[in-house]
């Protein structure tokens, strides 16, 4: 039964990303077997994520012949740094990293941060893009805490559990609440719909 599921590609470098997604996939039970592809799609720069992601996708050849998506998440500190690093999360986690977060804020108690997450799915039956949007809102941790997940997660504090990291969440604890979670969740609804 299994090699009848069609195919249904992530294109990712992010192993992280890809793990997080392929267990929500596979526990429901659609008719599709989720791949990692890690091919470079071209990413612009713009304060629009819808454009971001759309411009991402449809920079990909479409020779695949299956349906396939990229996904665009962002980690915001909305209050005290005016949504830093937001479009450069991936290159300010690799220069300052979460210590370099961490040592630009003094009152943890007012912090507000978030992250968002945009699926940028081609719908290969319909031959046709779509958008699937999650966001989580929660606030700084103080200290870095946790082993779990990646990136950001052992300084955000969802507003769900406020003791706890991401980092400290269970894989599947984050995804119930997290902005991917979030989003996927809707890509899924949205195949079994059509
Ligand atoms: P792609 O190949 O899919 O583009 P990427 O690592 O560049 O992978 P994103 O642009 O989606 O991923 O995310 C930018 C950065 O934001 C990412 O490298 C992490 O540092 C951080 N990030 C994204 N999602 C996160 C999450 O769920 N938890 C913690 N950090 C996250």
């Amino acid at each position: 039964m299994e090699n009848k599921k069609k195919k249904l590609y992530f294109i990712t470098g992010n192993t992280h990303k890809f793990n997080e997604i392929y267990k929500v996939i596979e526990s429901e039970n659609l008719g599709y077997k989720l791949e990692q592809l890690d091919i470079n799609p071209i990413e612009i720069q713009s304060d629009n994520p819808k454009d971001v992601a759309l411009f991402k996708l449809k920079s990909i050849k479409k020779d695949l012949n299956s349906s396939y998506f990229i996904e665009d998440a962002g980690f915001f500190v909305d209050y005290p740094l005016n949504g830093f690093p937001g479009i450069y999360s991936s290159y300010i986690f690799k220069t300052l990293g979460n210590k370099g977060i961490l040592d630009l804020i003094s009152n943890f108690d007012s912090t507000h941060a978030h992250f968002s997450s945009i699926i940028a799915l081609y719908y290969e039956p319909l031959d046709k893009e779509f958008l699937f949007e999650g966001i989580i809102e929660g606030k700084l941790s103080p200290i870095i805490k946790g082993s779990n997940g990646f990136g950001y997660d052992p300084i955000f504090l969802p507003n769900k559990y406020p003791e706890k990291t991401f980092a400290e969440l269970k894989m599947n604890e984050k995804n119930k609440i997290s902005h991917r979670g979030i989003a996927i969740k809707k890509l899924i609804n949205f195949l079994k719909e059509n």
